[in-house]
């Protein structure tokens, strides 16, 4: 059977706790309002003369109430004669879920009956926290629960969501509007504290002290606020397996910690398992990976700095928000000294022990192929420079090893750049902002050879301050990343990619580019000649490069990584 999009707009406010309707009709909104009217016990409707009076009666209403109206508006006019409710109500936080009724997709960008020549939520964007035109039924149930959760978290304020009128007949199969509404719509949010209330803490509390199986995922906001102590003080008071985020800017948790047990994965059996899943400031980055992460029966906590960063990839039971570090501060002081899980912990000693047996023969497979294999040059790496240097990790295919294979006790010492960034030629020019901003240390960055090669100019600037900075290219002579996929899923040959320019052919000198420049350079094109490399770099006071041939099989344990 299916339904509306209309219908499933209907459910979803239900779901959310809204239970005010204010709204003027016109061209394409009649199908929202027949919905509307079939809930006519759990929906109340009001309209009036005009979009200005509905839209202040909801601004009225949330500050009597401190709960959001839903009010829906006729495309541009109706958006125009709305906007004084929409800025009085973000000038006094006012909660509020504002929509409009837009053009239709297949008329976008055209001009038409009631036209919009672009995107309404654009016109709002200074007065709202957040908005979104809504482009697909199946988005909708996730859209009026983050509005809803948005408007109504302290401080309160209007937001602004967009319906293509051509949305609302539009329809989806009604088992799969149930999964969503289950998914997204789970708890009525009423009054979202903007920080982690006493009942809240005891709340979580309770239910991890509960637990048989608690899970954490570390994510970059724990180290960026300076939590990872009290995140590891807590994953040791639990006895939680632990997983970092999947994609990672800062490490949220020691990497060579007995309970951690590597990227964060919806298949690992641990997760599958977990009953209590505490998501530590982490984002749950979809895309590139595997199908994303279904709670089922686990409980979901979520500590985040702030509401718009919940729920972009589940709705969680509960929210602790503020700064993680103090968050969990505070939730651990709550959390009773020790819990006998010895099963579980059992568990969690097994998934390790995989873990690093799997990591150690990745190493000892590759240990001496020419060219070098990530994996040795991350030991050797480690060898020589061990604790004393900070890693800036840019080596794109060469990641999972870096993140892995390099232990860092000290998350502080490491930086990545996450997948929501996705930004080749990132690598040398922050480590060069990381070796300014940390003048004491040796800054030590893996740049791929083509993502070196969008910002190599940077470079120079290493020379000009006389920084000591390590630039280490893994020179695997292309652009695996991206090539990857065309040879597997599309069948490219070697011809098609060196026809295409993703293969560096002709091949690029970067020890030569970086000698011009006044840097000292070496190129490494066998294990033998790798040590001496990296302690001569280590010896030397100014900025050094290191080009090291590198084995493209990389792109195996990377894709492995990423699809785990
Ligand atoms: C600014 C930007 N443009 C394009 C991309 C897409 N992209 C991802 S990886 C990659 C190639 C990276 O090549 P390299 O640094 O040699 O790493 P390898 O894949 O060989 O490990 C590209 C172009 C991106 N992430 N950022
Ligand atoms: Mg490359």
């Amino acid at each position: 059977m299916q339904i509306t999009g209309a219908e499933l707009i209907a459910r979803s406010l239900i779901a959310c706790g809204i239970t005010h309707v204010f709204n003027v009709p016109g061209l394409g909104i009649h199908p929202l309002l027949e919905a509307v009217r079939q809930h006519r016990d759990e929906l109340r409707y009001f309209t009036a003369p005009s979009e200005t009076a509905v839209t202040l009666m909801a601004d009225g209403y949330g500050r009597a109430s401190g709960q959001p109206a839903f009010v829906n508006v006729y495309h541009a006019s109706g958006t125009a004669l709305g906007m004084m409710g929409v800025t009085t109500a973000w000038a006094d936080r006012s909660p509020m879920v504002f929509t409009t009724t837009t053009s239709s997709r297949v008329l976008a960008r055209r001009d038409q009956y009631a036209s919009v020549p672009g995107d309404i939520t654009d016109t709002t964007r200074q007065f709202v926290k957040w908005g979104w035109e809504v482009p697909l039924v199946a988005r909708i149930p996730e859209a009026i629960a983050r509005a809803t959760m948005i408007a109504a978290t302290t401080p309160k304020g209007p937001v602004h969501l967009a319906f293509p009128m051509d949305l609302y007949p539009d329809t989806i199969d009604v088992a799969e509007a149930e999964a969503l509404l289950a998914r997204w719509a789970k708890s009525i949010p009423g009054d979202v504290s903007g920080t982690a209330t006493a009942s809240a803490f005891a709340a979580a509390a309770a239910r991890l002290t509960r637990s048989q199986r608690p899970l954490i995922v570390a994510g970059g906001e724990v180290a960026q606020s300076g939590g990872v102590a009290a995140l590891v003080a807590l994953a040791e008071r639990t006895g939680a397996a632990v997983f970092l985020e999947p994609y990672v800017a800062y490490m949220g948790f020691p990497n060579d910690h007995p309970q951690f047990l590597g990227k964060f994965s919806p298949g690992h059996p641990l997760v599958k398992d977990a009953d209590v899943v505490l998501l530590a400031g982490a984002e749950l980055t979809e895309g590139g990976g595997p199908a994303p992460y279904e709670p089922g029966s686990a409980t979901v906590i979520a500590v985040a700095s702030g509401i718009e960063d919940v729920a972009k990839q589940l709705r969680p039971d509960l929210t602790l928000l503020g700064r993680p570090a103090s968050v969990l501060e505070d939730l651990l002081e709550q959390l009773p000294v020790s819990a006998a899980r010895s099963e579980w912990r059992q568990r969690i000693e097994g998934a390790r022990r995989t873990y690093t047996e799997r990591l150690a023969a990745q190493v000892s497979t590759n240990w001496d192929t020419r060219p070098v294999s990530v994996p040795r040059l991350t030991k050797e790496l480690e060898a020589v420079f061990g604790r004393n240097a900070v890693i800036v990790d840019h080596s794109t295919t060469g990641t999972a090893c870096v993140l892995q294979m390099y232990d860092f006790p000290d998350c502080s010492r490491y930086f990545g750049i996450s997948a929501r960034a996705s930004a080749q030629g990132w690598g040398t020019p922050a480590a060069i902002g990381i070796q300014i901003a940390r003048p004491r240390e040796r800054v030590v960055v893996l740049a791929g050879d083509g993502g070196f090669m969008f910002t190599g100019s940077a470079l120079y600037a290493a020379a000009l301050w006389r920084l000591p900075i390590v630039v280490i290219v893994l020179s695997n002579g292309g652009w695996y990343d991206v090539a990857y996929g065309a040879q597997a899923k599309r069948g490219w040959t070697e011809e098609d990619l060196r026809a295409f320019g993703w293969r560096l052919d002709p091949p690029i000198d970067h020890a030569q580019f970086a000698a011009s420049l006044g840097i000292a350079s070496s190129r490494v094109s066998s294990v033998e000649q790798l040590r001496p490399a990296l302690e001569s770099a280590r010896d030397r006071a100014g900025p050094v490069m290191i080009v090291v041939d590198t084995d493209p099989r990389a792109i195996e344990y990377y894709l492995d990584w990423l699809q785990r």
